[in-house]
This record gives structure tokens, C-alpha cells and sequence, in this order.
């Protein structure tokens, strides 16, 4: 057998010939291609709520929510400039609705979720039926459902939105349709929902409300802030976790959205997680509380309703220097349907 064998030279004038016949050599990209582990193109990132709110105030003198259609500030991690992305697959923003104004109802296949921050009186209406936006709740818009939010009350309000956007358009699957109205029409009473999927009952019939996502749209704060300091009352915090409980789909048991996974972690004063990483990258948003997170080489102090960015496969771990909940989304759902999904957990201390 004769050995092959080639001069630089050679090899560049064989790769010329390939390109106008769109073929490449694989052998040149490999590495790239199939790294022995996850390198993240995020970087780990924190933005000040002090810092973001008066230019989300100022965006409310400059148009209306009608105009805008929704009025956000984009959370743009640093490496991904332009790219209205927070982590490589997470779309995060800071939504702003004034006193009076309607954000009209359309639908979309990504799906969305908030994390309530500031102001009392908003509403958003999913599926015929409005639920009221507190401080911390947890609410949700299913893929394809008609959302429209309102503000009837004297506050600006103003909450966390993430999206499954860059997911689905990696896929190539979006679709966004107007409502016929500004606001959808309401068919069900408010509570309606929570009564009937929320208080650890079902109706007897089986129900297909909104596919692989839960019927249950509003989370309360009031109710998962209870049952963090009941657990951590309880067992006590994890290592690794302190406390932390997941959104779930009372249907199936599993996480409340198709593509994205939220979670609450609380961290009682004091308390310090051991360091861990995983497959997916989190955007994080401090409900209550103070605390300091270390992300892969950086440091970062939270305080109330400040958002962070852990970049997928990089350490984090968390010092709560007040009674801490923090909010977490991630891609973690999709990648453990896909088999992808891996963590990995340091030294207990
Ligand atoms: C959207 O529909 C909302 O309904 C918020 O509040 C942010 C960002 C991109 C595309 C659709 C909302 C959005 C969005």
C-alpha cells in the first residue's frame, strides 16, 4: 500500500476545486465541529435593574405599547450583539406597559413566559381568560395561544420575558398571526384555570387545553414563596441546589413549557451552594433577596429584580447574603427530551 501524501500546497489547490462544487473537506473542521466538551459562545452576564429602569421609563415617553407592540428592552448577552439572544437559545427582555395602555393580542409559535417585576395592575389574558401580574409570579403563553396584556392600574408594570425564540428559529418553525382585535375576547372568570389544574386536583375529563404546555398560566409568587420556606423548613437546602423547586404541568408532572424549564431556588441568609454546571445556559432573575453569584470566572451582586446570564457548561454557584429567591429559566427541557441534557457538581464543602 502506497501512503498518501501531500504538500500544503496541494491540499489548498484540492480545496479550491471543491468549493464551486459546495463540498468541503471535513478533516479541516472536525475539531471545531465535534469539541471534547461544550464551549460556550455566551458569556456570563449581569444587568442592574437600577441601571435598566430608567431607559425602560424613558422608552414609555418615546411610544406607545400600541406603537411598539410590546415595549421591551432586550437583553443582549455581550457576545451576541444584535442577536436578541440572553444565552445561546434563550430570548430575555424587559417589558414595559403604562398605566392605561393595551399590548394587542396576537399569537406565535414561540412560546413565552414572564417573571413579574415591579408595578400592580397589569393583566395578561391567555386562552379567554385574564390573570393579574404580581410581584414574582410566574405566567405563561403557550405556543400558538392569543396573548394580549393591559394595564388598568396607576403603576407602570413591569416584568422579565423570556423566549424560546432563537430555539425556533434555529428550527425554522416560526409563525406569528394577529388577533382580529386589540383585545382578545374573555370567556372564562379569572382564577379559572388555577382552580381547576392548580390545586392539586383535575377535572375528571381528560382536557387538551394547549398541547405539551400546562393549563395552569399563572404561577403564583404567593404560593411558590410559601413552599420554598416551608422545604427549606423542612429537609433543608441541597448542596448544590439549596432549595430549589420546578414549574411543573400538573397534566404530566413534568416541566410546565415544551422548550423552556423554569425553576425557583431558595436560598435561605448565609447559605452558599457548592459549585455545578450544566448542558444548558440559565437566565436568572433575583425575585427577592441579595446574593452573590460566581459565573465561571466572574462575581456578580444581585439584588432585587437585577437578571443574570450563566452560559451553558460553566460553574456557578451562589453566596445568598439576605433570604434569596431566584428565578431561573433554561433550555434544560429540550435538551433532556433530545438526551442531551448533562450537569456536573463539585465538592460539597
Ligand atoms: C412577544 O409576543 C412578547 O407577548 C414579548 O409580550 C416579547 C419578543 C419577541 C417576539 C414576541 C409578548 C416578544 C414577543
Amino acid at each position: 500500500m502506497t501512503q498518501p501524501s501531500s504538500t500544503p500546497e496541494q491540499r489548498k489547490d484540492f480545496y479550491d476545486r471543491l468549493a464551486p462544487q459546495n463540498l468541503a473537506p471535513l478533516w479541516e473542521v472536525l475539531r471545531g465541529l465535534l469539541p471534547n466538551e461544550p464551549k460556550s459562545k455566551a458569556a456570563p452576564h449581569r444587568w442592574r435593574y437600577s441601571d435598566i429602569r430608567p431607559l425602560l421609563m424613558e422608552s414609555g415617553r418615546l411610544l406607545t405599547a400600541q406603537e411598539a407592540e410590546r415595549r421591551v428592552l432586550v437583553l443582549e448577552n455581550p457576545n451576541f450583539a444584535g442577536m436578541s439572544r440572553a444565552t445561546s437559545t434563550m430570548y430575555a427582555g424587559i417589558q414595559l406597559i403604562m398605566p392605561g395602555e393595551t399590548a394587542p393580542a396576537h399569537r406565535h409559535t414561540p412560546s413565552a413566559l414572564r417573571f413579574m417585576l415591579e408595578g400592580e395592575g397589569a393583566f395578561t389574558a391567555v386562552g379567554g381568560e385574564r390573570t393579574t401580574m404580581r410581584r414574582g409570579d410566574f405566567i405563561i403563553t403557550p405556543s400558538w395561544a392569543f396573548h394580549d396584556h393591559g394595564n388598568e392600574g396607576s403603576d407602570p408594570c413591569a416584568w422579565l420575558d423570556g423566549l424560546d425564540l432563537p430555539l425556533v428559529s434555529f428550527f425554522e418553525a416560526g409563525f406569528n398571526e394577529h388577533y382580529n382585535d386589540e383585545r382578545q375576547s374573555i370567556v372564562r372568570p379569572e382564577g379559572d384555570a388555577l382552580a381547576r389544574f392548580g390545586s392539586g386536583m383535575l377535572p375528571l375529563a381528560p382536557v387538551e387545553r394547549y398541547g405539551q404546555t400546562t393549563p395552569i398560566f399563572n404561577y403564583p409568587y404567593e404560593r411558590t414563596r410559601a413552599a420554598l420556606v416551608a422545604a427549606a423548613k423542612g429537609e433543608g437546602p441541597d448542596a448544590h441546589e439549596a432549595v430549589s423547586l420546578r414549574y411543573a404541568n400538573p397534566i404530566d408532572g413534568g416541566w410546565a413549557m415544551p422548550t423552556m424549564s423554569a425553576w425557583m431556588m431558595h436560598l435561605p441568609k448565609g447559605f452558599e451552594t457548592a459549585p455545578m454546571r450544566s448542558t444548558d445556559g440559565i437566565v436568572m432573575a433575583l425575585g427577592e433577596g441579595a446574593l452573590t453569584a460566581k459565573i465561571g470566572d466572574r462575581s456578580f451582586d444581585l439584588t432585587e429584580r437585577d437578571v443574570a446570564v450563566t452560559p451553558g457548561w460553566t460553574w456557578r454557584s451562589f453566596k445568598a447574603t439576605q433570604d434569596s429567591f431566584l428565578f431561573c429559566f433554561s433550555d434544560r427541557v429540550a435538551q433532556e427530551k433530545l438526551g442531551l441534557w448533562r450537569e456536573e457538581r463539585g465538592p460539597a464543602h
